[in-house]
């Protein structure tokens, strides 16, 4: 039986993964930080076979301690703080989290590993943010990088380290860098389920209005369950890579309000949406659109879900919730 060790197990793509693991028959870990992880519940509901281990990305002594009790095969290390806006405002600790954080996970797998350097597989959760002000179009691996907020050049940083990791001691780390990708289990501070939450809301007389920042954005979104199995593939490969995994269409800020107002019968929604300078960022990062070439050639992938279907699956899922909540 394989064995994994997922960070950022609480998040969204934590729980897919691990369902996808899980349903490959992996033995899977998860590593949880704090001493009472408000979140520790709903892992253990949602998936109840993974063996959850505490620990922290700033405590190289937790993820050798992890590691050693796991005994992976294969390390994913989805955790960071990862909401973008968030990421000036605390600028060092996200540098910390999500930047040296990668550097601390690739350093305890060294020293875990040291009689042989391949013996476990590394998979870094890097991300479209680090195009920012995007040098071509579409984004493919070769793109110059040109990170646009403090997680944005984390982020850079830890996709470098994990290349220097494979080249410096041969080990098998791969980097995904993965578009936005969504799904019903989404954190509420992203556009694509703040909109769906707020649509289901007042769909439901429960609320009037969005407070919103730029509608003029552009995304290349997908859905986080097809990008999940993206990750897997990519440590079955012979040799590690980089790879950009992406649906290869983009859609503005005001094309998801359309799609999302649409799916509860609302056409428009100008009434319903309000903008605020308060969400807007210090610099923001206009254009993401991924070439998903190499996955499709290499690791046979390819999105199954589309952008419509989607958010439609979103609206639906918050609809659901929020009639739940009001019973
Ligand atoms: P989430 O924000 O949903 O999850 C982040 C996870 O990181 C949570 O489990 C969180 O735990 C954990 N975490 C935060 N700080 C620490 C820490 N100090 N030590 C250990 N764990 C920590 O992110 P997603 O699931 O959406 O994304 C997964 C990864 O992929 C992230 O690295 C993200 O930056 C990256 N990414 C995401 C994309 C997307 O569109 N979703 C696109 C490209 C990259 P806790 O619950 O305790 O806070
Ligand atoms: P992003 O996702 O920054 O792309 O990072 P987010 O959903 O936060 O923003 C997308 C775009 O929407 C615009 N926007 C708003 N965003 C939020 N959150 N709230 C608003 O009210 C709002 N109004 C407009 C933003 O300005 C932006 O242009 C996500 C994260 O998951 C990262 O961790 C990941 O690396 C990238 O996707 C790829």
């Amino acid at each position: 039986m394989p064995r994994a060790l997922i960070t950022g197990i609480t998040g969204q793509d934590g729980l897919y993964l691990s369902e996808l693991l899980l349903a490959k028959g992996y033995e899977v870990y998860g590593l949880i930080r704090g001493q009472n992880n408000p979140k520790y519940e709903l892992v253990q509901r949602t998936v109840p076979d993974v063996k959850l281990l505490t620990g922290d990305l700033t405590d190289l002594s937790s993820l050798l301690r992890a590691l050693e009790v796991s005994q992976p095969d294969e390390v994913y290390n989805l955790g960071a703080i990862s909401f973008v806006a968030y990421s000036w405002e605390n600028a060092m600790l996200t540098s910390d989290v999500t930047g040296k954080g990668v550097l601390n996970v690739l350093e305890a797998v060294r020293l875990y590993s040291k009689d042989d350097p391949t013996k476990v597989r590394f998979y870094q959760a890097s991300s479209s943010e680090m195009f920012g002000k995007v040098q071509e179009v579409p984004q493919r691996e070769s793109t110059l990088l040109w990170p646009r907020s403090p997680y944005g050049v984390a982020k850079v940083f830890g996709h470098y380290m994990t290349i220097n990791y494979r080249e410096s001691y041969g080990m098998h780390a791969s980097s995904g860098i993965l578009f936005n990708h969504e799904s019903p289990r989404r954190g509420p501070e992203f556009v694509t389920r703040k909109v769906s939450q707020a649509v289901a809301r007042i769909k439901l007389g429960l609320q009037d209005e969005i407070v919103m920042g730029n509608l003029d954005a552009k995304r290349d979104w997908g859905f986080a369950g097809d990008y999940v199995e993206a990750m897997w593939r990519m440590l079955q490969q012979d040799t590690a890579d980089d790879y950009v995994v992406a649906t290869g269409e983009t859609h503005s800020i005001k094309e998801l309000l359309d799609v999302a107002f649409g799916a509860v019968g609302i056409e428009d929604w100008s009434g319903y949406v309000r903008q605020d300078p308060r969400f807007m960022r210090p610099a923001e990062v206009e254009l993401l659109i991924g070439d998903p070439e190499k996955a499709r050639t290499v690791l046979g992938w390819e999105p199954k879900v589309g952008f419509s279907e989607l958010v439609a699956m979103m609206v639906e899922s918050d609809l659901a919730e929020q009639r739940a909540a009001g019973r």
